[in-house]
């Protein structure tokens, strides 16, 4: 395991395209390739429990029906098998590659009912005959397995329930079993075989690591016809850890591929609110400075699905597209600054953290529309998909030419490859600064439509000597943004 992205071309942006249909994410794919975007992580494309009336009184069809496989049918939510297949090909012809959400821990909760692709189940009984897994194939209430009463993990001090009682009543699957591992392995193979390139591994914290490791190295290689002979599929890790002293840590799966940093979200918002005592010059050592794993194992993120709605760790002070300006300058440091794999969020508009995507009275999604106030496509907003460039013009290089201009305005560079200036003091700023960059005239990314002048009424940052003069209005962009 080396920890690579698989990516064509100088890029390793993802963009988690959440809940869209494959025909979306196909016609998608052109544009992102034009943007910089490595990959899109896609919804799990498994068939999953359908929930026209959950029983906790959630609204019709919530988002979370997808974290519930009733089979490894590859008909979903989103789309079809020849849907998902004509997504993957048209995405990796034009070098935009598909990295899937595979919930693979365990099944449905106790309900019974029929799936996306009409198999039935009842989670009572642990009956799945669409796979088929009965339940021999689950963790059970036993001295050896889980020993909770409720048979739920109660206790996250207590490593044993973590791994081998059920995650919010899911069925537990029995992932140490060779009859499990094989149906897994299958799984994941059927999608390697279409040519999906890597994989989101869900909620890998309720997973022993050596059994994720079996899953691992016993997948195909992916497909010659768009990757060089005996290339492995790319793996990170979902492990939510934001402190204290759970025996669980990140650590213990970065052996085997990257790990989510939720330690970098939940501070993040920290520090761009100012809550907590936080600020924008404490950015200086963001990473391992700050306690963080290795850089080269981490995946990091402003908001994901679930920290965005409530959902999992991380509290209120997660940015998202609903406090928009913050999370533009979040978002642009995370694309400027040289730690981990960035991924992009893109939502769809919410109130209710348990509605499913924008769909009609029967949970049928539709088709994307971007900005049209319920598809928020943060990854096509200017500021944002314009940082993406940054981030691939400076890849490989260090973080250099610091500067706290004062608490809550800071710039640096990347080795005369970039310079960005981010203040979130609430007035102007304005300073001379040594940027490290070649003469030249550049164009802000954040006001521009690119980095090349002619700068037509946006932005422009003149280096002569590797010295700028930059002002960074107190607007609703207050950021400067230049690279080569
Ligand atoms: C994850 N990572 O570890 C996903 O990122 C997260 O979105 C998934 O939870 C979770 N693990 C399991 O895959 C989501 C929702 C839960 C939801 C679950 C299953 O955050 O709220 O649970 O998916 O649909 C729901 C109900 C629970 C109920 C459970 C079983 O909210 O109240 O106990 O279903 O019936």
């Amino acid at each position: 395991y080396n920890g690579q992205p698989i990516c064509s071309g100088q890029t390793d942006v993802v963009v988690h395209l959440f809940e869209w249909k494959w025909a979306d994410v196909a016609s998608e794919c052109s544009a992102l390739a034009q943007l910089g975007y490595c990959a899109v992580q896609v919804s799990p494309p498994q068939e999953h429990a359908v929930l026209p009336d959950p029983s906790g009184g959630e609204p019709p069809y919530p988002w979370w029906q997808r974290y519930q496989p009733v089979s490894y049918a590859l008909d979903s939510r989103s789309g079809s098998h020849q849907e998902f297949v004509n997504m993957v090909e048209t995405c990796n012809d034009v070098g935009v590659y598909i990295y899937v959400d595979a919930v693979i821990q365990h099944m449905t909760g106790g309900q019974s009912g029929y799936g996306s692709s009409g198999s039935f189940y009842d989670g009572a009984t642990e009956d799945y005959p669409g796979v088929p897994f009965s339940a021999n194939d689950f963790h059970k209430q036993q001295p050896d397995e889980c020993t909770t009463s409720s048979g739920d993990i109660e206790n996250y001090g207590d490593a044993q329930q973590v791994r081998f009682c059920r995650l919010v009543g899911l069925r537990d699957l029995r992932t140490g079993a060779d009859y499990v591992r094989e149906k897994v392995v299958g799984f994941l193979n059927s999608m390697v075989d279409i040519g999906v390139a890597g994989f989101r591994v869900d909620a890998c914290k309720h997973t022993l690591p050596e059994d994720l490791e079996h899953f691992y190295t016993n997948m195909h290689d992916l497909p010659t016809r768009w990757f060089p002979a005996g290339s492995r599929p790319y793996v990170f890790q979902e492990v939510i850890y934001v402190g204290g002293d759970e025996p669980i840590r990140p650590e213990h799966y970065t052996h085997i591929g990257r790990v989510t940093e939720f330690r970098y979200s939940a501070n993040i918002g920290n520090i761009f609110r100012g809550w907590d005592g936080q600020q924008l010059s404490y950015l200086e050592n963001y990473g391992e400075g700050w306690g963080f794993m290795d850089g080269m194992d981490a995946v990091v993120f402003i908001d994901n699905h679930d920290n965005q709605r409530g959902h999992g760790p991380g509290g209120d002070s997660v940015l998202t597209y609903k406090d928009d300006r913050l999370y533009k300058m979040a978002t642009a440091f995370e694309l400027a600054w040289p730690y981990g794999q960035p991924r992009v969020m893109s939502s769809f508009a919410f109130d209710n953290t348990e509605a499913g995507p924008p769909s009609d009275g029967n949970g049928n999604t539709y088709d994307v529309e971007c900005f049209n106030g319920e598809w928020v496509c943060e990854h096509r907003w200017r500021q944002i998909e314009n940082m993406v460039g940054f981030h691939n013009a400076a890849l490989g290089t260090g973080m250099s030419h610091w500067r706290t201009i004062s608490d809550n305005a800071i710039a640096f560079g990347r080795e005369g490859r970039a310079f960005i200036v981010i203040n979130n003091e609430g007035h102007e700023v304005s300073a001379d600064f040594e940027t490290g960059m070649p003469d030249g005239e550049y164009c802000d990314v954040i006001s521009c439509d690119g980095p090349t002048p002619p700068c037509n009424s946006c932005g422009s940052v003149t280096v002569s000597g590797g010295n700028a003069h930059i002002t960074v209005p107190n607007d609703s962009d207050p950021v400067v943004a230049i690279h080569v």
